[in-house]
C-alpha cells in the first residue's frame, strides 16, 4: 500500500507497545476495545487494514488522547456478513459459536428466516431460532404459529420461545448462550436488544420505544458486544429489512438446505438444479411429504432471485 512518508512516521512515534484486544463496537472509522481487565480503549481503523468486526481479536496500539490504533486481527474461528450491495460483502460478527434469529409473532417472515439458515449453512456456524414476543400471541394464532417453528424443528433446527415482558422461556435460553458467543439477527423490532438487556441488566442497552406494531424502528444502529452475567457474549445487531444472497451460487443455495441433502444424490441427472428436471429426487421427496412445500417453494425463490440478478 502506498503512502506518504510523513504520515507514516508521525504516528508510529507515539504510539505505545502492541496490545491484544477485544472489539466490541464498531462504528465507522472507530471501534471500542477492551483489555483482558475489561477496560474499553477507544481506537482508529487503519485504512489499510481489511475490515475488522465485532468479536475479533485485534491487536492495536495506544496513542495520544487516548486513542489508538487497530494494526492487525488475529485468526478468526468464524465470520458472518452480509451483502451490502451486489459486489460487498459486509462482515456482521466474528468468532461466533452460533446465530440466533430472532423473530416475533407479528413478524415471523419465513422469507428470511430462510435466507438467514442458508447463509449460516454456508458459513458452517450453528443456528437457531427464537420466537419472542410470546405475551403477544394471540390465542388464535397460537396453533399456526408454533406450527411454523416445529416445521422448522422438524429439520433439525433447535427453537426457542421467549417474552422479555413475562421472563418466558428466558431460562432455557440463558442455559443455552453460557460460555458461548452468539449474534441476535433478525427483523428490527423483534426484540432482540431487549433480549439482551433482560440477560445484562447492568448494562446500558438502547430499546425501541413501545409502539402499537413495535416494528420497524431501527433503534440499533451498531453491532455491539456484550457480556453476559453466567459467562459468554452476547452479540446485538441492527435489524434487517431483507438478507440477500447474492453472493452465493446455486450450488451453495443447494447445500443450505440441510433437509435436500439425502436425496441430492439420487436425481436422474448429476447436474440436476433441482427445478425442472425429470427424475429429480428432490421434486419426488416434496410430492411425497418427506420435504416441506414451502420449504422447496423458498428455494426455487432463492434460486430464481439470483439468477434474475445474474442476467
Ligand atoms: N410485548 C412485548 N414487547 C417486547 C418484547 N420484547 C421487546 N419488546 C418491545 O419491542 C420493541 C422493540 O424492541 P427492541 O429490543 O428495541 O427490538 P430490536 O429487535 O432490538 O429492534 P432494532 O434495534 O430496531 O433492530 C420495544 O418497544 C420493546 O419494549 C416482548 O417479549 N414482549
Ligand atoms: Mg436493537
Ligand atoms: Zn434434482
Amino acid at each position: 500500500m502506498k503512502k506518504s512518508k510523513s504520515f507514516q512516521k508521525k504516528p508510529e512515534k507515539l504510539l505505545g507497545n502492541e496490545r491484544e484486544g477485544l472489539l466490541v463496537a464498531h462504528f465507522g472509522a472507530h471501534a471500542e476495545i477492551e483489555d483482558d481487565k475489561g477496560h474499553i480503549f477507544r481506537c482508529h481503523l487503519r485504512k489499510n487494514l481489511e475490515p475488522v468486526i465485532t468479536g475479533d481479536r485485534v491487536l492495536w496500539q495506544p496513542g495520544e488522547d487516548n486513542i489508538g490504533v487497530i494494526v492487525d486481527y488475529l485468526p478468526r474461528r468464524s465470520l458472518l456478513s452480509r451483502p451490502e450491495n451486489k459486489k460487498k460483502l459486509k462482515p456482521i460478527a466474528a468468532n461466533i459459536d452460533a446465530i440466533i434469529i430472532v423473530t416475533a409473532p407479528n413478524a415471523l417472515s419465513e422469507h428470511l428466516i430462510d435466507r438467514y439458515l442458508v447463509a449460516a449453512e454456508n458459513i458452517k456456524i450453528p443456528v437457531k431460532i427464537l420466537l419472542n414476543k410470546m405475551d403477544l400471541l394471540e390465542e388464535s394464532l397460537q396453533s399456526e404459529i408454533i406450527k411454523k417453528l416445529k416445521d422448522y424443528e422438524k429439520i433439525g433446527y433447535q427453537t426457542f420461545f421467549s417474552s422479555t415482558l413475562t421472563k418466558h422461556g428466558l431460562d432455557l435460553l440463558d442455559n443455552f448462550l453460557r460460555e458461548k458467543s452468539c449474534v441476535l439477527v433478525g427483523a428490527s423490532g423483534v426484540g432482540k436488544s431487549s433480549i439482551i438487556s433482560s440477560f445484562a441488566p447492568n448494562e446500558f442497552v438502547r430499546v425501541g420505544e413501545t409502539s402499537a406494531q413495535g416494528l420497524g424502528k431501527h433503534t440499533t444502529t451498531m453491532t455491539r458486544l456484550y457480556h453476559l452475567p453466567h459467562g459468554g457474549n452476547l452479540i446485538d445487531s441492527p435489524g434487517v429489512r431483507e438478507f440477500g444472497l447474492w453472493h452465493m451460487d446455486s450450488n451453495e443455495i443447494v447445500q443450505g438446505f440441510i433437509e435436500f441433502k439425502p436425496f441430492l444424490n439420487q436425481c436422474k441427472f448429476r447436474d440436476c438444479q433441482h427445478l425442472k428436471e425429470p427424475g429429480c429426487a428432490v421434486k419426488q421427496a416434496v410430492e411425497e411429504g418427506k420435504i416441506s412445500a414451502k420449504r422447496y417453494t423458498s428455494f426455487k425463490e432463492m434460486i430464481t432471485e439470483n439468477q434474475d440478478r445474474l442476467s
